[in-house]
């Protein structure tokens, strides 16, 4: 904890709200809210919250249903193309109900409830009732299903290789050896992609202390040594003076098997530990000493791949042999080409070193990226809004969006399975934003065009909201009640309404229960419970949950009365898999042979056009500084902001005090801006053969060569150039990323394998109008 510690505070009277980015003391004088103050548990304050004050009632916020013009005047399917142009119009509660209500009906009746697309992907708001997906879906449900998404932006990949090799993923991913752990015990902290401590301000589904950092600081201060191979330095929180080995992106499964080749060549791997607690080594051990393909995975081999010289390489090897080791890969590594094999190559690697089990040993992933991995705490589960039963068996891998809008009917492979893209005649979101998340957003844009009818809640007029048929306005976490009730964090937080509702918002719940009615399913949907009723049925359920662990929680009246708890946290520091590790025989995993699956005969056996490699494997990514031959001769690393979680509050003030004149920095190493002539400041525009992104230059070697840097978030401003290429006026990334899937097996984003060339922008700067809302007709 670093001085910053507040126990109590002036502002302790003050109502409380939680966000992803941490709990907060509301300020409001006359129904306005005039400023948000750290709450006094947390350590380390975020101070992302503080960016909405400006704009929850500001121009860009949505205030009255709209349906775009000419949708309204002449029917679904009109004139498509116009999304994200046209003039809205507004009309009232009853006629927008009647509108979703009519054409959610038309849509079941004429093509049946798989096309309807819900797949909503997206971060929404932290409140455990208040969950605009869980709403949406749970709505869906009732009127007879919807065309799901599986897995997530962050980290497909992993979703679909760690059930493979570790026999499930979530119990992996938030059931790592916690960091309290590696603050006690660790000696070399290795780490692939970073711990980057701008990405601890976030902790899906609220936080009440960002305590993250402060336990890496007091591993280094204890003596741990931490390495970081990352391509940016910064990656690695400051604090714990790493060695940074600036790779090159999309190398990573490369170093990692060269390590494997240094412990087999000098015998430093752990023959016992592999062979009581994995199944496939030989094989493995084969492809690494080439012996299966002729092509040694030596040092020296990936020397020439990575840019890390061999003898680092072979250091580091005997290095994470002698200490007890924390090999930790970030969820960024997922979000690559083949993003899942430097995970396989990582799980391989720690058990050969056999420390899987070992207090401050084995694997990570995603250490740093949110402040819930690696948290110390009691291992519960509470209870959130009943889905109900989707009748339909549809889904696509959710990156595959515009894949599925574009190509109906036709077919894909996924994990193994053959699979078709249903025809989506209606896109019903509710929680996050396609137009931030999905890579290729000139494709997007055509895809977008597909569906006859698209139906949107939101708060404000980004980008998503302005490419929507009917646009239902929502209220934001300040305008009412819910519970932070997150299963990954000790604190639990009664989050007040601090203000009335912005101009007609109103609460997803209430929408739909609206809706619901007019379809006829209103008791199914909401059984006959108000918001205050789910909630207080939430607690108490969870309540129930939590003393049958053991746990006890105060009842819903004294929760109320002090605004929060914290649920005591075990002395002892959690352990990945350690009950595995105890014993293997009583306690498998659950993998096809209950061992850590180094060769998967489950993958080996998938057809051959489905080209899986049955244990880690090198493979070249499509897009990377190691294809000389490529015409764009730098890597795009397009990471998360600093400012805002994700397009969230780009439009408030702290994000945009991080811009620069307006539009995003995008950060290049000194040799490469000298080699083009470039300045810092200098308006430039990013591109390759998908699009153009404009941006400002920073010059910093905080980049390796060969990269540049430009993070997520920036709200599309699109505009066509004249030979028909998307340029974005202000700063987002995705519109040069490309589409493909991470691999046929695990259909994952893969935004980090980008390449791009960067020039002073010389035409006459466009203005920014990304925050403007669209033309609005009253009537
Ligand atoms: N190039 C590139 N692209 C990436 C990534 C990358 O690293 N590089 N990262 C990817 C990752 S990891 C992720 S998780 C995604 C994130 O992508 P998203 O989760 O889609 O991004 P957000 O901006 O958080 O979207 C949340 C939306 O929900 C809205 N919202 C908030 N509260 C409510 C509510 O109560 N009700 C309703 N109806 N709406 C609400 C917000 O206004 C916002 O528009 O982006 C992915 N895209
Ligand atoms: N402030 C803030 N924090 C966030 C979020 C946010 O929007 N804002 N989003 C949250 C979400 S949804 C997620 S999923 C997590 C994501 O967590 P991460 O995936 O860890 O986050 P990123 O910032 O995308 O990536 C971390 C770093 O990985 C490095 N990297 C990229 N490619 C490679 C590579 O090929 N090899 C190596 N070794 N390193 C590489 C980049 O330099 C990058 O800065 O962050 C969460 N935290
Ligand atoms: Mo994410």
């Amino acid at each position: 904890m670093d001085e910053k510690t507040i126990l109590s505070s002036t502002y302790d009277n003050l109502p409380l709200t939680s966000t992803h980015w941490g709990t907060y003391r509301v300020e409001a004088v006359d129904g306005k809210v005039t400023a948000l103050h750290p709450f006094g548990a947390d350590s380390d304050p975020s101070p992302i919250g503080t960016g909405i004050v400006d704009v929850l009632d500001s121009p860009a916020r949505i205030k009255m249903p709209m349906v775009r013009k000419s949708w309204l005047e002449h029917g679904p399917g009109t004139a498509t193309d116009k999304r994200g142009q046209e003039p809205f119009v507004q009309v009232s509660w009853d006629e927008a109900e009647t509108l979703v209500a009519s054409e959610l009906s038309r849509v079941k009746t004429d093509f049946g409830n798989k096309a309807i697309f819900g797949g909503s992907y997206g971060w929404a708001s932290a409140g455990r009732f208040h969950h605009a997906q869980s709403q949406l879906h749970r709505f869906l449900n009732c009127i007879g299903g919807y065309t799901r998404s599986v897995n997530t932006y962050s980290y497909a990949a992993a979703e679909v290789i760690l059930p493979h090799v570790l026999g499930n993923f979530g119990g992996m991913m938030y059931g790592q050896t916690s960091l309290e752990s590696v603050a006690n015990s660790t000696e070399l902290f290795v780490s692939f992609g970073g711990f980057p401590a701008r990405n601890c301000q976030i902790a899906s589904g609220g936080t009440g202390d960002h305590s993250q950092v402060g336990l890496m600081q007091k591993a280094r201060q204890r003596g741990a040594e931490f390495i970081s191979v990352s391509p940016i330095r910064s990656d690695m929180l400051e604090r714990v003076d790493a060695e940074w080995l600036a790779a090159r992106p999309g190398s990573d499964t490369a170093i990692l098997l060269a390590l494997a080749h240094c412990l087999l060549a000098e015998n430093l791997h752990d023959t016992d530990f592999l062979a009581r607690y994995s199944s496939g080594f030989d094989a493995f051990a084969a492809y690494v000493t080439g012996q299966s393909d002729g092509v040694p995975k030596s040092a020296e081999w990936a020397a020439s791949l990575s840019d890390i010289p061999a003898a680092t390489i072979r250091t580091l090897a005997r290095r994470m042999a002698s200490s007890r080791t924390m090999l930790s890969v970030s969820w960024s590594l997922t979000r690559q080409d083949h993003g899942e094999q430097p995970y396989w190559a990582a799980i391989t690697l720690a058990t050969m070193l056999g420390q899987i089990g070992l207090p401050g040993g084995g694997v990570g992933f995603g250490y740093g990226a949110t402040n819930s991995v690696g948290m110390q705490r009691q291992m519960l589960n509470f209870a959130a809004l009943p889905q109900g039963k989707n009748a339909v068996d549809d889904f696509i891998p959710v990156a595959r969006i515009s894949d599925m809008l574009l190509n109906p009917e036709t077919d894909f492979v996924y994990d193994g399975g053959r699979y078709t893209y249903p025809d989506i005649r209606l896109v019903y979101w509710a929680g996050g934003n396609p137009f931030h998340h999905h890579q290729d957003l000139q494709r997007l844009v055509s895809a977008w065009q597909k569906p006859e009818t698209v139906i949107v809640h939101e708060w404000c007029w980004n980008t998503l909201a302005k490419h929507a048929d009917i646009i239902l306005p929502c209220t934001t976490h300040l305008e009412r009640p819910d519970i932070m009730l997150n299963p990954r964090d000790p604190f639990i937080v009664m989050m007040e309404q601090v203000v009335p509702p912005v101009g007609e918002a109103r609460n997803d719940y209430d929408i739909f229960a609206n809706i619901a009615r007019h379809m006829k399913v209103e008791d199914s949907f909401t059984e006959g419970r108000d918001m205050h009723a789910w909630q207080e049925w939430m607690y108490e359920t969870s309540r129930d949950m939590a003393a049958e662990k053991g746990v006890a929680l105060p009842d819903l009246d004294s929760l109320k009365q002090k605004g929060w708890v914290k649920i005591d946290v075990p002395d002892k520091p959690h352990i990945m898999i350690e009950d595995f590790i105890d014993d293997p025989v009583v306690n498998p995993l659950n993998t096809a042979s209950g061992k850590i699956e180094i060769v998967s005969q489950t993958i080996a056996n998938f057809d051959d056009d489905m080209n899986c490699s049955p244990h880690a494997i090198w493979r070249e990514p499509s897009e990377w500084l190691g294809n000389a031959d490529d015409k764009f001769s730098l890597h795009l690393i397009s990471n998360q902001p600093q400012t805002k979680l994700h397009s969230q509050l780009d439009h408030g003030s702290h994000s945009r005090a991080g811009k620069i004149n307006q539009r995003e920095p995008v950060t290049m190493h000194p040799d490469d801006a000298a080699a083009r002539g470039l300045h810092d400041g200098d308006l430039v525009q990013v591109f390759n053969d998908r699009g153009i992104c404009l941006g400002v230059l920073v010059v910093s070697d905080d980049v390796r060569p060969d990269v540049v840097q430009m993070a997520t978030g920036a709200w599309l401003d699109p505009m066509m150039t004249a030979d028909g290429k998307l340029l974005c006026k202000h700063g987002n990334p995705n519109v040069l990323t490309h589409d493909l899937g991470t691999s046929k097996m695990t259909q994952g984003p893969a935004a980090l394998s980008c390449l791009v060339e960067v020039t002073k922008y010389n035409d006459a700067p466009p203005s920014m109008t990304a925050f403007d809302p669209p033309e609005i007709i009253t009537r």
